[in-house]
C-alpha cells in the first residue's frame, strides 16, 4: 500500500485518550451507547471487546439517535462508566454524570467546556472528536476511528479491531472523497494493514464487487453514472458481449466481477473510463477499494464495503444487535443479517409501488410530496424518497418531500435534485428552519435532509417549505 505522508495523530488527542483509557481501567462495568449504522456497529464492537479484554462488565445498548430520553438514561445509568461511541458529541454539555467518555465524529456541543458548563464534576468527563483536533470528521476519521485510536491506548493488541475501524470508515462514506481512506484513517488502515486483516487493491468502486452478478454489478453502479451503462441493461450486456466476457461460469453461475481474471477487470475498467472522459468521474470510478482478509471472498464479510451494507442493513431493521454479533466473528448471526437484507429490499420495493400505483405523489408550485402514512418505514423513507425522485412521475426541477409516521411524530425526508443545490439551495437549511417554525426538529445535508415534526403540522409545514425553497431559488 503507497505511502501518502498521512498525518501524525495529535498528541493532545492521544493524551485525552491516555486519561479516558485510565479512567476505563479504574471502572468496573461499563455501559457503551452506540448509533445503529455500520459505522456505530463497529464502533460498538471494538469498545465492547476493548472493555472486556480488560475484564469488565459491559453491555451495549444502541440509539437511532439521541433524544432526551436517551440523555436522561444515560445520566441515570448505574454503570461506572458510560462509553458514548459516533453519537454524543453534540449532546455533552447535558451529560451531567461522572464518568462520560464520548469517542464521536459529528459536530461538537458549542457549550461544551465553555464557562457555563465547565465544573468541576466534569473533569471525569472524556470526549475524543476530531473536530477538537482540527481534523474533518467527515472523511478523515468517523466515529469507528475514534473509539478505536481509545481502543489502541487502553491495549496496543487492540490493533486487531482496526478493520473494523475501516468498515466503519467506508460505511460513512469515508473513502469516498477522494477514493481512498486519507488521513487519521490512513493510518488506522495502516494497523489493519500491518495486522493482516485488511488488504487494499485498486479497481472499480462500486459497490457488489462480490455479490451482484456481473451485469447488476455494472447496471446498477451507484457513482459516477457510466453513459450507456448504469441503468441500461442492453448496454451491459454488449459491453460484456464485445470484451467476450461470459456472464456466466463454467458452473453455471453468475460470474461477480471478483470473480474475473485481472486482466478482464482492467480492459473493462478502461473502457467504463473512456465512456466517462472526465479524469475527475475516473478518479471517482476507480480507486481503492478494501477487503477484510479474516473473511473467505464471496463470504459476504470479505469486501468491505459488502461487510458494511450488511451492517446498515441491521440497524435499518431495529436488529444492530445482529450486526455486532457478525463484527464479533459470530457467522451465525450472517444468515439473520441476510433475512434482514433481503426484507429490506422487498420493504423499499412494496413502499416505492404503494407510493407509485396510489399516485401518492403531489405536486406543489416549488415541491412535490408524497405522505406514506403508516404504510412505509420511517427508516427506509429517505431512501424511497430518492427513488421517487429519479422515476419518470416525478417532476425533476422539484425536491421531493416524504412524511411517514413515526413514533415521536411525524418523520419528514427530503430529497432535492443536484441542479437546484447548484443554483443555492441547501435542504439541510430548509428543513431545520421549517422544522423549527412547526415545533419539530431537523437537518441534514445540502441534497439529503430530514426532520421529525407533530402530527397535526404537515400543511404549515409544507406550506414553510415552499416558502423556503422559493426564496433560496429566487434570491
Ligand atoms: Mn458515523
Amino acid at each position: 500500500m503507497s505511502d501518502d505522508g498521512a498525518e501524525e495523530m495529535s498528541p493532545a488527542l492521544l493524551r485525552e485518550a491516555r486519561r479516558a483509557a485510565a479512567a476505563l481501567r479504574g471502572a468496573e462495568s461499563v455501559l457503551v451507547v452506540t448509533h445503529i449504522d455500520a459505522d456505530g456497529i463497529t464502533s460498538g464492537a471494538i469498545a465492547a471487546a476493548a472493555c472486556r479484554r480488560l475484564g469488565k462488565r459491559c453491555e451495549v445498548d444502541f440509539e437511532k439517535k439521541i433524544t432526551e430520553e436517551t440523555v436522561a438514561m444515560i445520566n441515570a445509568s448505574e454503570a461506572d462508566v458510560v462509553w458514548v461511541c459516533d453519537l454524543g458529541s453534540a449532546y455533552m454539555s447535558m451529560f451531567t454524570r461522572e464518568g462520560i467518555i464520548v469517542t464521536d465524529h459529528h459536530v461538537p456541543d458549542p457549550a461544551w467546556r465553555s464557562g457555563q458548563t465547565f465544573l468541576d464534576g466534569y473533569d471525569s468527563s472524556y470526549q475524543m472528536n476530531p473536530h477538537l483536533f482540527g481534523v474533518s470528521g467527515a472523511y478523515e476519521v468517523c466515529g469507528a476511528g475514534m473509539t478505536y485510536i481509545l481502543a489502541k491506548a487502553i491495549d496496543p493488541a487492540n490493533v486487531d479491531l482496526a478493520y473494523l475501524a475501516v468498515v466503519g470508515a467506508v460505511g460513512d462514506f469515508q473513502d469516498a472523497r477522494e477514493s481512498r481512506l486519507v488521513s487519521w484513517n490512513r493510518i488506522i488502515l495502516r494497523d489493519a494493514v500491518g495486522n493482516g486483516d485488511v488488504a487494499v487493491s485498486r479497481g472499480v468502486r462500486w459497490y457488489g464487487r462480490e455479490s451482484r452478478p456481473l451485469l447488476q454489478f455494472l447496471q446498477y453502479g451507484d457513482e459516477p453514472k457510466v453513459p450507456g451503462i448504469t441503468d441500461d441493461r442492453e448496454g451491459c450486456a454488449e459491453l460484456l458481449y464485445s470484451y467476450g466476457v461470459e456472464q456466466r461460469g463454467p458452473d453455471g453461475g453468475w460470474r461477480t466481477w471478483s470473480d474475473l481474471p485481472e486482466g478482464d477487470r482492467v480492459a473493462l475498467a478502461g473502457a467504463l473510463a473512456s465512456r466517462l472522459g472526465d479524469p475527475a468521474d475516473i478518479g471517482r470510478l476507480i480507486g481503492e477499494v478494501y477487503s477484510i482478509e479474516r473473511y473467505e471472498p464471496g463470504s459476504g464479510l470479505h469486501d468491505s464495503k459488502e461487510f458494511a451494507t450488511t451492517l446498515n442493513s441491521c440497524g435499518r431493521y431495529d436488529d444492530a444487535a445482529t450486526g455486532l454479533k457478525i463484527c464479533e466473528g459470530d457467522l451465525s448471526a450472517l444468515a439473520a443479517a441476510e433475512r434482514n437484507r433481503t426484507e429490506h429490499r422487498r420493504s423499499i420495493s412494496a413502499a416505492l409501488a404503494h407510493v407509485r400505483s396510489n399516485h401518492l405523489l403531489r405536486k406543489r408550485r416549488y415541491v412535490q410530496y408524497f405522505d406514506a402514512g403508516s404504510e412505509v418505514r420511517e427508516t427506509v423513507v429517505g431512501i424511497v424518497a430518492g427513488m421517487v425522485l429519479n422515476s419518470e412521475d416525478a417532476d425533476p426541477g422539484m425536491p421531493v418531500i416524504a412524511f411517514a409516521d413515526a413514533e415521536d411524530g411525524v418523520k419528514v425526508s427530503v430529497r432535492a435534485p443536484k441542479a437546484l443545490v447548484d443554483r443555492g439551495l441547501d435542504l439541510s437549511d430548509v428543513m431545520k428552519e421549517a422544522s423549527k417554525r412547526v415545533g419539530g426538529l431537523g437537518g441534514g445535508h445540502s441534497v439529503a435532509a430530514g426532520a421529525t415534526i407533530p402530527p397535526d403540522r404537515k400543511g404549515v409545514f409544507l406550506d414553510e417549505v415552499e416558502d423556503l425553497v422559493r426564496t433560496a431559488l429566487n434570491p
